[in-house]
């Protein structure tokens, strides 16, 4: 890459300075009922949990019932902080187990009986519906007349969901926004704020495995919920607060999900320093989904504890050519951060840039591949996806040379984007 200049667009941060208005204007929720046709609502996200079969007793089942059918299947199950197993019988009437007292014991539950849903339904594969099952919960204030409901498909996996989530609407600036709060954490409660705090590298297989609830908010009135993660999206981890513009709201959800308050607040706020002028951040946090841009790599954010999910980071040559790299997997130091008040939170991210190959061998039916991605760290240890995009324009992807140990090439080929 030739000599570059940082290009950097300000866009300053202002406090807000507004005031409290009197009382607390509190909005009702009502419950609407989940049915297996909603399995890829985005509203539903972040609750589905897809588990697949296992062939054999998983690790840490003590007792299971006796004379089991050759075809039956265990499940482990990851709901928030609950780690429950389950058992399926396939069958014309298959039948579910589920240690919904946590004793890791299947023998002393009794199964539920599975209905084979109409063809169509999902779309794809024999699917059975198992309803009324009992949620396995065991946290201090978890409600235990909690149900779920569980799809099995092809008796490869077993797909939980919640059984009902509430719906309601917000006035936020004079204007009203639909909302959709959902027990993501399957504790029976619906005001469960994310906190990402303690979440470290080993801890990323159980991401998909939220330890709280999750808010839907159809920001731009399309009546869609759009879970994006290029941009600002619509369903993310349940906040406490919500920004708009320069404007913050605290938002309270009622334990039981009966009504939601929205109250315009200011908050105490601190400064994010990536270190680097030309970045886009994505943040998740229990103070509301951020988009961060130019102000020279720094920002005003309100005290607490964000998850970075999405970084990019741009550079123009002398030629005014911008290339842009995109961070959407590990984004390193800043996947768990703190912010504090009147304190500088610093990172260094983006260059210098250490190219990086992973190696990965995948099983397939008779024979085993090696899949090869390789990426690009920055020295905050975010991993940008190998790709470079010039003005706009992925550039093709990069070239890959396998060399023996003499260090003559075996193989070459190109990487394609996955
Ligand atoms: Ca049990
Ligand atoms: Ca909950
Ligand atoms: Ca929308």
């Amino acid at each position: 890459m030739s000599k570059i200049s940082w290009a950097s667009v300000a866009i300053g941060l202002l406090m807000s300075s507004a005031a409290f208005p009197a009382g607390a204007p509190k909005s009702p929720l009502t419950s609407k009922t989940v049915t297996p046709a909603d399995l890829n609502s985005a509203v539903l996200n972040m609750a589905v949990q897809w588990e697949t079969r296992e062939e054999s007793k998983p690790e840490g089942l003590k007792a299971a019932p006796a004379n089991l059918p050759k075809n039956a299947g265990f499940f482990v199950l990851h709901l928030g902080s609950n780690t429950a197993f389950a058992l399926l019988l396939p069958g014309r009437l298959p039948k579910l187990y589920i240690d919904s007292d946590l004793d890791k014991d299947l023998s002393d539950e009794k199964p539920v009986t599975g209905k084979r849903l109409k063809s169509g339904t999902l779309g794809w594969g024999a699917g059975y519906h198992f309803t009324s099952l009992p949620a396995p919960t065991s946290q201090p204030g978890d409600t235990a007349a909690l149900k779920l409901q569980a799809v099995v498909l092809n008796n490869d996996y077993l797909i939980v969901m919640p059984t009902s989530y509430r719906m309601g609407t917000v006035e936020i600036k004079g204007k009203r926004y639909r909302i959709r709060v959902v027990d993501a954490n399957y504790n029976g409660r619906y005001d469960d704020v994310v906190v990402f705090r303690h979440r470290n590298k080993d801890s990323k297989e159980n991401d998909r495995q939220p330890t709280y609830d999750s808010l839907a908010i159809d920001l731009n009135g399309d009546g869609e919920y759009s879970p994006s993660y290029d941009a600002l999206g619509e369903v993310m981890p349940l906040p406490k607060l919500l920004r708009f513009g320069e404007d913050y709201f605290a938002l309270r959800v009622a334990s039981d999900g009966s009504e939601v308050t929205v109250e315009k607040t200011v908050p105490r706020f601190g400064t994010l320093d990536v270190g680097y002028p030309d970045a886009e951040l994505l943040l998740w946090s229990e103070n509301g989904v951020h988009q961060l841009s130019g102000s020279g790599g720094k920002w005003k954010l309100p005290e607490g504890n964000y998850c970075c999910y999405m970084i990019r980071i741009s550079t123009t040559d002398t030629k005014k050519n911008k290339y842009m790299l995109t961070c959407r997997r590990d984004t390193g130091m800043l996947t768990d951060f703190d912010i504090v008040e009147d304190k500088t939170t610093s990172f260094k991210i983006g260059p210098p840039l250490a190219a990086q190959a992973k190696v990965n061998l995948r099983r397939e039916m008779f024979r085993r591949t090696a899949v090869i991605s390789a990426s690009v760290v920055g020295q905050g240890g975010e991993e940008y996806l190998a790709g470079v995009q010039k003005n706009g324009e992925m550039q093709p992807a990069p070239g890959i040379r396998i060399l023996d140990s003499a260090g003559k090439v075996v193989e070459s080929g190109k990487l394609e984007y996955g």
